[in-house]
């Protein structure tokens, strides 16, 4: 015991002068780097924020997915396709940066599979109409990017590198969905009524994206002082209302919410509270979709099993450097 003594206080210094070092990174708002020491905590929010945020991307490709083969015109379907490819693409950047932290994306993929790692409960709604890809453009792309535009200076660096590509992508995905809503506002009454429907559906479950309320949110602080997140969940959903309101006027639909109105003295428009309970019942798998998103997502998966294991034997035989020979005997 007396022995073991100094080395334990010389492993706490040692500790205490890493972390000491981690601080002073964050707080010159210096990117932390994979192969920089960091706190374990700080590691697994990331793991679990980063997953969350890929898993949501991929889960995320089935509301407007379900679209691409009823889209109404040529330039409709590119413009889908290539949108749901994007998410495709801001799933994989994610669950690269999450590897980065020593995570593998297909342990990732089972926590999903298996309900153990969450999704963002937006995409546990349906979508009726064609209305809805264009509802999902403005509102759900907008909230993503209110949220999203400030993690582009989170203080994990690939995170935030994975964040600028991605913000970029989804302004565009704003803009296809407010323009294909302009275009339906301008078509027949039918057209303009199922905007009004699509929007009175997915308001109050956009703002729900942002998160519980404050002194509900029990992970802000900490990633806050962490620089992780730059803002509260209120704060972002704030932002969110007072940057819709004048599009949704300009557009010509009504925001669902009789407490919504400009708020001289606070500068900022004041609004309802969304019901917390439905958030938490659809975060539980509760939501109208949280099954078929799953047993959607479980069954791609399987599906593409003979492809991984092709590329594993695919990979261990160019480790061997036995892939060419193999090849000679297969065209012979
Ligand atoms: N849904 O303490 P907090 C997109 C969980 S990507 C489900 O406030 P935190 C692109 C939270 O995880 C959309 N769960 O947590 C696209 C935590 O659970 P845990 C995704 C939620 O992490 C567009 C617990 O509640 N974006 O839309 C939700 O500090 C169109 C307590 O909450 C991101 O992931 C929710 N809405 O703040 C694709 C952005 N809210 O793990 C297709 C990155 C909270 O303790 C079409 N993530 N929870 O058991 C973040 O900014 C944060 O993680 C928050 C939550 C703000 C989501």
């Amino acid at each position: 015991m007396a022995l073991a003594r100094p080395a334990e206080a010389d492993r706490s210094s040692e500790e205490q002068a890493l972390e000491a070092g981690f601080r002073q990174l964050v707080e010159s708002e210096s990117r932390i780097e994979p192969r920089d020491w960091m706190p374990d905590a700080y590691r697994a929010t990331l793991i679990r924020q980063i997953a969350q945020h890929a898993h949501s991307e991929i889960i995320g490709m089935q509301p407007e997915g379900a679209w691409i083969s009823r889209a109404p015109t040529l330039r409709r379907k590119a413009a889908l396709l290539a949108k749901v490819q994007d998410e495709a693409g801001h799933g994989l950047y994610l669950y690269a940066a999450a590897e980065t932290l020593g995570v593998d994306r297909a342990e990732l993929t089972t926590k999903l599979i298996e309900g153990r790692q969450k999704y963002s409960s937006i995409f546990n709604y349906p979508t009726p109409t064609f209305a809805d890809v264009g509802v999902i453009g403005w509102l759900v792309d907008g909230a993503a990017i209110c949220n999203q535009v400030p993690l582009c200076r989170t203080s994990y660096g690939p995170y935030a590198r994975a964040m600028i590509r991605i913000c970029k992508e989804e302004s565009f995905h704003q803009r296809q969905g407010y323009e294909l809503l302009m275009t339906m506002m301008g078509g027949t009454t039918r057209q303009r009524a199922a905007v009004q429907d699509a929007v009175d559906r997915w308001w109050w479950p956009s703002l729900m994206m942002f998160g519980p309320p404050e002194g509900s949110s029990p992970n802000t602080a900490r990633s806050m002082a962490w620089r992780i997140k730059r803002h509260t969940n209120d704060e972002l959903r704030q932002r969110f209302v007072d940057m819709t309101v004048p599009q949704a006027n300009r557009l010509g639909v009504r925001l669902p919410d009789p407490e919504l109105r400009w708020n001289p003295d606070r500068e900022a428009h004041d609004f309802g509270t969304p019901d917390w309970d439905e958030l938490y019942r659809v975060v539980r798998g509760d939501g109208p979709c949280n099954a078929e998103r799953i047993a959607h997502r479980r069954q791609a998966h399987e599906a593409g099993t003979w492809v991984r294991e092709a590329a594993t034997v695919h990979a261990a035989k160019r480790a061997a450097g036995t892939a060419r020979v193999d090849r000679t005997a297969v065209e012979a």
